[in-house]
This record gives C-alpha cells, sequence and structure tokens, in this order.
C-alpha cells in the first residue's frame, strides 16, 4: 500500500471505552485491558490497522485523563502572554516536573504527548453521561495540542445515550464532524462512517482512509462467503448422510438413530467452531444460560422440540419427540417396491451402473434393509441455528465482554406468515448420495484429495447452496444481539 500512514491518538476521560474502541477496530479482543474500573490503561500502546499486510493507519490508545480541571488551570498558569501559542504551553508543560513519572499530571501528559506525535485524535465519550464542565476541560485541553479531533460518542447502541445533547454541546466548542459508535453491538456501516467523519478533517489522509474503508467493506463480504460455505458444507454433508440398517432388527435401528444423531451433532459442532474460529472470536464467549451457546456449543440439543420451537419451526408432534426425532427412514425401502421378480440380474446391473448411489439403494432393498437419514425438519433448523449465529457475530464488536446470547430470534425463522422451510435443490440432490458426506455412514464417503467426479459434485452443490445461504447471513438480525453486561 502506498497511501500516506495515518496516525491517530486514541483520547478521552477515563472509562470511556479507548481499549475497547481498538479492539473493535482492530477485530482483536486481545488488544490491552478493558475493564469497568476506571484508569485501567496505564500507559500509551500502539497498534496498526493493516491493508495488504502494510500498515495504513497507526492507533495510540492512552490513560484516560481524569484531573481535567486541574490542568486545564496549570495549563492556563504557564501562559506566559495572551497571543502565547497553546502548542508552547503544552510542550512547556510535558517538559516540567507537574507531566513526569511522579508529576500530579503524569497519566493526562502521555495522552497529549501521544497527540502531539499524532495527525489527529479521537476523543472518546460515553454518550449515556451528560456532557459537563470536565468534558469541555479536556476538549480544551486537547484542542491545544491544535490536532484535528474527531470526537466518537461511544454506547450509542442503548436507549440511554444523550446523542442529541453531545452534539448539540460539541458543535458549540467548533466540533461538528462527530461519530457515533458502539464497541459492543457494532452496526455494519459504523466504522465506515467514523472513517469518513476523519477524512473530512483530514484531507491529505483521503486516499488511506479510503482504502480502509474499501478493504474493510471486502474482508466483510468474504467474512460472510466463507460464513455461507462452512454453513452449506455442513448442510450437504447432514442432508446426505446414511445409516442403512437391516429392517427388522430394532435394537440395531435404535442404535443406528442414535450414532447418526451423535455424528450430526458432532458436525453441527465442528460447524460453530469453525464460525467462531472464522469470525475471531473464541468459545468462551458464549452465554451460558440464556440458550444456545454455552462455552461455544448449542445450549438445546438440535434433536429436542424445544430447539425447534425457539426457532419457530413447527413439526407434528410425532416428529417433534420420540425415538424418530429428527429422523426419516426410507419408507419406501423398507416396503420394498422392488419385487423380488423383476430383479432380475439385467435390471439390477443396468440399475448399477446407472449410479453408484442408486444401485447401492436397489442392493439394499433387496437385502431387506432401510435407509436412515435426518429428516427435513433438522436440516431446517441446523440452517436456522447457524444463520442466527452469523448475523450475531457479525454485529458483535471484539470489545463485548458480555457473552453471546442467541435466542432463535435472529434468523428470520419466526417471522410470521414465513414461507415453509423448502428442501433447497442441492440439499435434496445431496439426499440421493450418501457418497457426499464426510461423515462416516454407510456411503462410500467422496474423497476430498483428488478431483473426482463425485467429489466435483459435492463441490458444486456446496457453491450453489452457499450462494442461496449468503445473502441471508447480510440482514440484521430481527432481534438484536441481547448483550449481557459482565
Ligand atoms: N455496552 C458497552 N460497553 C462498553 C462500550 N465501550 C466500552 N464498554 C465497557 O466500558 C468499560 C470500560 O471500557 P475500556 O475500554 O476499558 O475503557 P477505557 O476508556 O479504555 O478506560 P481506561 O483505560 O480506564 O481509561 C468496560 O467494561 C467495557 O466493556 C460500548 O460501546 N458499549
Ligand atoms: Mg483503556
Amino acid at each position: 500500500m502506498t497511501v500516506p500512514r495515518l496516525t491517530v491518538a486514541v483520547v478521552g476521560h477515563t472509562n470511556t471505552g479507548k481499549t475497547s474502541l481498538l479492539r473493535t477496530l482492530l477485530r482483536d479482543s486481545s488488544f490491552g485491558e478493558v475493564s469497568d474500573r476506571p484508569a485501567t490503561t496505564r500507559d500509551v500502546s500502539g497498534t496498526a490497522l493493516l491493508v495488504d499486510g502494510s500498515p495504513v493507519m497507526e492507533l495510540y490508545d492512552t490513560p484516560g485523563m481524569e484531573d481535567s480541571i486541574g490542568l486545564l488551570e496549570h495549563l492556563e498558569s504557564l501562559r506566559a502572554s495572551q497571543r502565547e501559542d497553546p502548542v508552547e504551553i503544552v510542550e512547556r508543560f510535558l517538559a516540567s516536573p507537574e507531566a513526569g513519572a511522579n508529576g500530579r499530571f503524569k497519566q493526562e501528559a502521555k495522552a497529549l504527548r501521544q497527540l502531539l506525535r499524532s495527525d489527529a485524535g479521537l476523543y472518546v465519550v460515553d454518550a449515556r453521561d451528560r456532557p459537563l464542565p470536565k468534558h469541555r476541560d479536556e476538549l480544551a485541553v486537547l484542542t491545544m495540542c491544535a490536532r484535528p479531533i474527531v470526537p466518537v460518542l461511544n454506547f450509542t447502541a442503548g436507549s440511554s445515550a444523550e446523542t442529541g445533547l453531545w452534539r448539540d454541546q460539541l458543535s458549540r466548542l467548533n466540533l461538528h464532524a462527530v461519530a457515533e459508535f458502539d464497541t459492543v453491538v457494532v452496526g455494519e456501516h459504523s466504522e465506515q462512517r467514523l472513517f469518513e467523519k476523519m477524512q473530512t478533517l483530514l484531507d491529505g489522509f483521503r486516499e488511506t482512509l479510503d482504502a480502509l474503508i474499501a478493504d474493510r467493506r471486502l474482508q466483510r463480504d468474504r467474512l460472510i462467503a466463507s460464513s455461507a460455505h462452512l454453513i452449506a458444507d455442513l448442510l450437504i454433508d447432514v442432508a446426505a448422510v446414511t445409516l442403512t440398517v437391516p429392517a427388522d432388527d430394532e435394537e440395531r435401528m435404535h442404535r443406528s438413530m442414535e450414532r447418526l444423531r451423535d455424528l450430526v451433532r458432532q458436525r453441527e459442532q465442528q460447524c460453530v467452531r469453525g464460525l467462531l474460529h472464522l469470525h475471531r472470536f473464541h468459545p468462551d464467549d458464549c452465554e451460558p444460560d440464556v440458550l444456545p451457546l454455552d462455552d461455544g456449543e448449542w445450549g438445546l440439543d438440535l434433536f429436542s422440540p424445544e430447539a425447534m420451537r425457539q426457532f419457530g419451526i413447527r413439526a407434528s408432534s410425532a416428529a417433534a419427540a420420540g425415538a424418530m426425532a429428527g429422523l426419516a427412514v426410507d419408507v419406501a425401502v423398507a416396503g420394498i417396491s422392488l419385487g423380488a421378480g423383476t430383479a432380475t440380474g439385467a435390471a439390477l446391473g443396468a440399475a448399477l451402473s446407472a449410479g453408484h448411489s442408486h444401485g447401492r439403494r436397489i442392493l439394499s432393498r433387496l437385502r431387506g434393509e432401510t435407509e436412515l437419514r435426518c429428516d427435513q425438519v433438522t436440516l431446517h433448523l441446523l440452517t436456522a441455528r447457524q444463520i442466527d449465529l452469523v448475523r450475531a457475530l457479525l454485529a458483535r464488536g471484539h470489545a463485548a465482554q458480555g457473552r453471546l446470547q442467541l435466542d432463535g430470534a435472529g434468523s428470520g425463522e419466526q417471522a410470521p406468515g414465513r414461507v415453509p422451510f423448502l428442501l433447497p435443490r442441492p440439499l435434496a440432490r445431496a439426499r440421493a448420495r450418501p457418497d457426499w458426506s464426510a461423515l462416516p455412514g454407510e456411503g462410500d464417503p467422496a474423497p476430498r484429495g483428488g478431483p473426482t467426479g463425485s467429489q466435483r459434485a459435492r463441490e458444486v452443490a456446496v457453491e450453489v447452496l452457499a450462494e442461496l445461504i449468503r445473502p441471508r447471513l447480510s440482514e440484521p438480525r430481527t432481534a438484536p444481539a441481547h448483550l449481557a453486561r459482565s
């Protein structure tokens, strides 16, 4: 990247979410220390936003300012004349013992020193507070450094944000480019708006900020596409998996049903881990009590009626409960529609050569076997759960401390009048292709190594299905993620 590198100091009163803002911008929940206690950040620490691997924006986290009223008085007392350049006063202060390691204003001095070294400052405000004299004094001190300042109204997702009051106060101080943000519940465009506000004050860095905006959009699109791919891969595996059981062996049938459910549960869990990793979250970011993800696992069993209800999925009571819950037996096969008399060697040979899976199924029928798979409701529920998870992850800032809570409301499945789930074509096809499943069922799993015809057909099915899922992931959740504050 050959755009000019922009250096930004993140400043503000203590506990307003400066470190949190950096975590969210960096997509890194391990940056710095975040806590409800004041004065958490004690020293300046720098990091950078990259585009194509090159740093384009350096960001410096600074300790919160605590005694701006005292500092402003102190700076005024250092003023040699009415006309003195404010930057000179700040520099004189920074060279004085008050700004030193044991000085009264040592924390404030760190923030001012960093602002003087930067091209601009982001002044982070807790918008739930009303603007007070201490804030006015803070801004008076910061503007003495003569750097462009963009106020960032943080904590704006809740209803208690005093956004109007702040905008009014800030415009009186000649600060008109104000960004609204919430480091925990991140709107799709909030970062872009923040960068655009910076652009209005930093003409020399227009290209830098344009590059960042474009890169962030690209990264989001890629994240959505990769998430859709992971979900499609899960659904194809689950739609295709087939266990073959002797039709008259009830005990084996029950064992196979439990085995199939376990395989599918584990496969869903593998997908959840993949999605968390892709979105750079940890399994222990997830809420234990208020439903699904508990330490990174769905709390409600996929095959429980509660899980279906949670997503507003209706199933007949017979399908929702009991030994068969979530599974389907191929009854046509159990009935052996192909009478023994018609199954001449020639017919069987023709059927076998017509296609691997078709022929295998006819053989099973002849042997009096039955096929066990997941039913449509399970596929529907798997789809709804993963869509809800991705939507919640997309809206979650990396500063979020509360665990991720999902209530099923976000997948859109509960919207009244929603059309019933129709099996998309790739899934309908996968039902007849046990060899497409990577799960150890009875089909020969499509080898993942070489480009065989079967593998290629599976890949196409995954791609087509992912394309169907993708637009649904970028829709907002119907209900905002409820984020408990720890
Ligand atoms: N709900 C919500 N909580 C936030 C937001 N931003 C920060 N927090 C919380 O506010 C508290 C303070 O956040 P920090 O990022 O440590 O604040 P800071 O400004 O770096 O604090 P100091 O380093 O002490 O000056 C933490 O408990 C955060 O989880 C936000 O936008 N929304
Ligand atoms: Mg901090």
